[in-house]
C-alpha cells in the first residue's frame, strides 16, 4: 500500500490502531498540552513577556505625541552618528513616548530608579523590534499599533535598545537608549 495506490484492505479505517501508533499519539499529545500550558504560564512567572495595552494610531497621530513630549521635556541632546538625538526626562508616573524608523529610536529617555512609566512605542513606517539589552525584553512595534506597557526599572544603569526585527540595509545601526538614574 502507498499513499498513491489504493489500500490493499479497503476498509482500513476499521483496524485497530497499533499500539505504537498510539503511544506516539498520546506522546504528541501530551506535549502539545504542555506547550499551550507554558504560554500562560510563561506570561506570569517569566520575565520577557510583559503585558501590554494596544491602541489604534497613526504615524502622523503618534509622531505629535513624541514630539510633544521631547519639546516639553529634553534635557541634554547626545550626538550619535553626527545627529543630536535628544535625551528625555519625563516626570514619574507619566506617558513616555518612543518611535521606531528606520533607523533609529527616537528620542533616548532618562527614567527613575523604582518609578512607574506608561511607555508608549510605536513605528512610523514598518515592523521593528525592541529588545533591551541586556534585560532582555523585548515587543514588536508595528505602524498604526501603539503598543503601551508599564514598567518599573529596578535597575540603574545604561540600556540599549536593539532593533531585532530585520528592517533593512542598516538594521544593526538601529540602537537606541533608556537611562536609568538612582
Ligand atoms: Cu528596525
Amino acid at each position: 500500500m502507498s499513499a498513491i495506490l489504493p489500500p490493499s484492505e479497503r476498509i482500513w479505517w476499521k483496524t485497530p490502531v497499533g499500539k505504537e501508533e498510539i503511544v506516539w499519539i498520546l506522546l504528541a499529545l501530551i506535549w502539545c498540552i504542555i506547550m499551550f500550558a507554558m504560554m500562560p504560564i510563561w506570561h506570569i512567572y517569566g520575565k520577557q513577556n510583559l503585558s501590554n495595552e494596544a491602541y489604534k494610531t497613526t504615524p502622523v497621530q503618534y509622531e505629535a505625541k513624541v514630539k510633544a513630549m521631547t519639546e516639553q521635556h529634553t534635557i541634554r541632546t547626545q550626538l550619535v552618528g553626527g545627529v543630536d538625538v535628544p535625551v528625555v526626562a519625563p516626570p514619574a508616573g507619566s506617558d513616555v513616548y518612543m518611535l521606531a524608523r528606520l533607523w533609529s529610536w527616537y528620542p533616548m529617555l532618562e527614567l527613575k530608579k523604582g518609578e512607574s512609566y506608561r511607555l508608549h512605542l510605536s513605528s512610523l513606517d514598518w515592523q521593528h523590534g525592541f529588545s533591551l539589552q541586556p534585560i532582555n525584553i523585548n515587543l514588536q512595534v508595528l505602524p498604526e499599533y501603539e503598543m503601551v506597557i508599564t514598567i518599573t526599572p529596578d535597575t540603574s544603569g545604561e540600556f540599549t535598545i536593539v532593533c531585532n526585527e530585520y528592517c533593512g540595509i542598516l538594521h544593526h545601526t538601529m540602537l537606541g537608549k533608556i537611562y536609568v538614574t538612582e
